[in-house]
């Protein structure tokens, strides 16, 4: 701390006088210094068990002032519109932010893909919502998710980013209303696809985008600096329950706590069941991986790269790409990730969710 004090006088950022009303448990001047202003954010969501584990991290981050988090649109994915909704509102409450707004998913085209229940329980949550709060938000009278999106980005065009981890339905359905819409938004986080491994739904394809390729395929071509974060990072992300039991050891016996480790047993159980972590007892927190770009971008590598997505294709449906051929390409559209370091990603993973859950009921 009088390091810090003195780095800053030496820079000019504060004067000498005003350093001696600062003490260990006053440093409200110095933390100033080193403020930004909280990130703007929209979650686009389809809890999920692993997009849980994104949206306490995120949650975290708003408890520690640096997102401001404008909104949720529940999208239609792992399962139905009115479970990623009421997912939505009841981990909300849990954490003790059921004051953020959550818009309910967009109506499905008749050829998406099927959910993924088998994967994260028929209610999306391990089969815990029972055992959570009641959430007051009404499915029937919440907003459409793509009216959501477009009344907050014309609201403040340039400064909100949206962080997309389900399918993208809610995302295309706003830009089909008003076309240049999601040129707006201030960035686009996508957790989806798989370049150079297989899929998780089929052997090409990553779920996200074989449930709405034609969705996916207009969010990309609507800007082109899209980050993608696919499956050839995510793979890597094995959340076990040590870590599980580390995160909420402050405070284990805490509701918060108590979701965290049995969500945590649940999704295991699965994903050992359809050997997506080589026998290894974790499993994957795709969807996480958004956060760490936006707040630990230290931990991804990406390149630029133009993706293009298969809409049509009878085995290959959902499948993504990028040219990798040495040859002149077409201008790019999208930055995709395709290293991650883990030891660092878990580590901020893991602080900021011990910061969330430490002082909860
Ligand atoms: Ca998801």
């Amino acid at each position: 701390m009088e390091a810090a004090i003195a780095t800053a006088v030496q820079n000019g950022q504060l004067k000498p006088s005003e350093t001696s009303e600062m003490t260990e448990t006053s440093n409200s001047k110095l933390e100033m210094l080193y403020m930004t202003e909280p990130t703007k954010i929209i979650l686009d969501t389809d809890p999920g068990g692993d997009d849980i584990f994104a949206f306490l991290w995120l949650l975290s981050l708003v408890k520690q002032k640096l997102v401001d988090l404008v909104a949720i649109t529940a999208t239609e994915g792992n399962v139905t519109a009115r479970k990623t909704f009421a997912n939505s509102c009841q981990v909300l409450q849990l954490a003790g932010f059921s004051n953020i707004p959550v818009g309910r998913a967009v109506s499905l085209p008749s050829d998406s893909g099927e959910g993924a229940e088998h994967i994260h329980g028929e209610d999306g949550m391990g089969n815990l919502s029972q055992t959570l709060p009641p959430s007051d938000q009404d499915f029937d009278t919440a907003q459409p998710a793509d009216d959501l999106l477009i009344e907050r980005l014309n609201a403040d065009p340039g400064n909100i980013t949206l962080i997309a981890i389900g399918p993208l339905t809610n995302l295309a359905a706003a830009e089909a209303k008003q076309p240049g819409i999601l040129q707006k938004a201030k960035e686009i986080v996508v957790m989806g696809g798989a370049f150079q491994c297989r899929g998780n739904i089929t052997p090409v394809a990553e779920f996200n985008i074989w449930f709405n390729p034609k969705a996916a395929q207009t969010v990309f071509d609507s800007r082109d600096d899209i980050v993608v974060l696919p499956l050839d990072v995510t793979r890597q992300l094995v959340f076990t329950p040590t870590m599980a039991g580390a995160v909420t050891q402050q405070n284990p016996s805490s509701q918060l706590a108590q979701f965290v480790v049995k969500l945590c047993q649940f999704m295991v159980g699965t994903t050992l069941k359809y050997r997506e972590t080589a026998g290894v007892p974790g499993f994957l927190v795709h969807d996480a991986v958004t956060i760490g770009y936006l707040f630990y971008s230290e931990t991804l590598m990406l390149r630029r790269a133009k993706v293009q997505v298969e809409a049509l294709g009878d085995c290959t449906r959902g499948q993504t790409l990028i040219d990798e051929r040495h040859k002149a390409k077409p201008a790019a559209n999208a930055w995709v990730a395709l290293q991650v370091d883990v030891p660092n990603f878990f580590t901020n993973f893991a602080e900021d969710l011990k910061y969330l859950i430490h002082g909860t009921v």
